[in-house]
């Protein structure tokens, strides 16, 4: 997060998305790349989420377009910020509420598939190895489905000088979307990457998303990661996005113009 670690490349020059609602600008300087819980008790066959009955090809699809984006932004010296859903090992910082909710078969904490669920330091709990952060990009562990909450995000991002936030991860309707209305409410303009976000309920990405742009965009704006990626490097590759613009992804959404 230090602006000084940025590589010469990084501009303030304006840059513009044909995002729904409308164009999204940012200048690449004050943005960064966001990318929500994409850890292996999510996505991968044998972790937690598969183990509750998920079908976590819905999630692994979203594996591709997120890593271009990723590779795009540490070429061009973007800032990039992973977060990781799960709590301390001595469960501390875990509400009896979403301990208990739901009356699971496994529970937060609970040795399951790949350690033990959702908790810190265990193999189910870290990010995907396809997606592994390299030295100086933060790692935000947080124990609620907002970044935000109990976490430091806010304090990052104001002292890197950052104002817009490119978003991916999973799950599109739960951490994703408290995501970014804790953004909105704070005066972050946030971009939705509608293929570099996931659900295991397809029926709630496609609109989430829309709830997204809906009402000219009352949580910010929505683009796939091919509209995307030549905004963050005019350099890339065809090829990155073609190869992006063809992995089976969820549909595109429709958008929602209903005024309020
Ligand atoms: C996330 C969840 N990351 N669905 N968590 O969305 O419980």
């Amino acid at each position: 997060m230090d602006p000084g670690s940025h590589t010469p490349t990084v501009t303030d020059a304006t840059r513009e998305v044909d995002a729904r609602p409308y164009p999204y600008r940012f200048a690449p300087a004050s943005t960064a790349l966001v990318i929500i819980d994409m850890q292996r008790d999510f996505l991968e066959p044998g972790g937690f989420g598969e183990s509750l009955g998920n079908d976590v090809s819905l999630l692994t699809r979203v594996v591709a377009p997120v890593r271009t984006l990723l590779h795009a932004a540490r070429r061009t010296g973007m800032t990039v910020v992973h977060t990781r859903e799960g709590h301390r090992p001595d469960l501390g910082d875990l509400p009896a509420s979403k301990r208990l909710r739901g009356n699971p078969t496994l529970r937060i904490g609970d040795e399951g598939p790949r350690g033990r669920v959702l908790v810190r330091g265990e193999e189910g709990h870290d990010l995907v190895d396809a997606l592994a952060p390299i030295p100086g990009e933060p790692v935000l562990d947080k124990p609620g489905k907002g970044a935000f909450y109990a976490t430091d995000f806010e304090l990052l991002l104001r002292t890197a000088g950052i104002t817009h936030l490119l978003v991916c991860g999973v799950t599109t309707e739960v951490c994703v979307h408290t995501t970014v209305r804790e953004a909105n409410d704070r005066g972050f303009e946030c971009l939705v990457v509608e293929d570099g976000c996931g659900s295991y309920v397809p029926e709630f990405h496609e609109t989430a998303l829309r709830m997204i742009a809906a009402q000219n965009g009352i949580f910010g704006w929505t683009a796939t990661s091919a509209e995307l990626l030549p905004a963050i490097d005019p350099g890339a590759l065809p090829q990155d996005a073609a190869a992006t613009a063809s992995a089976p992804s969820a549909a595109r959404p429709e958008p929602v113009t209903t005024e309020v």
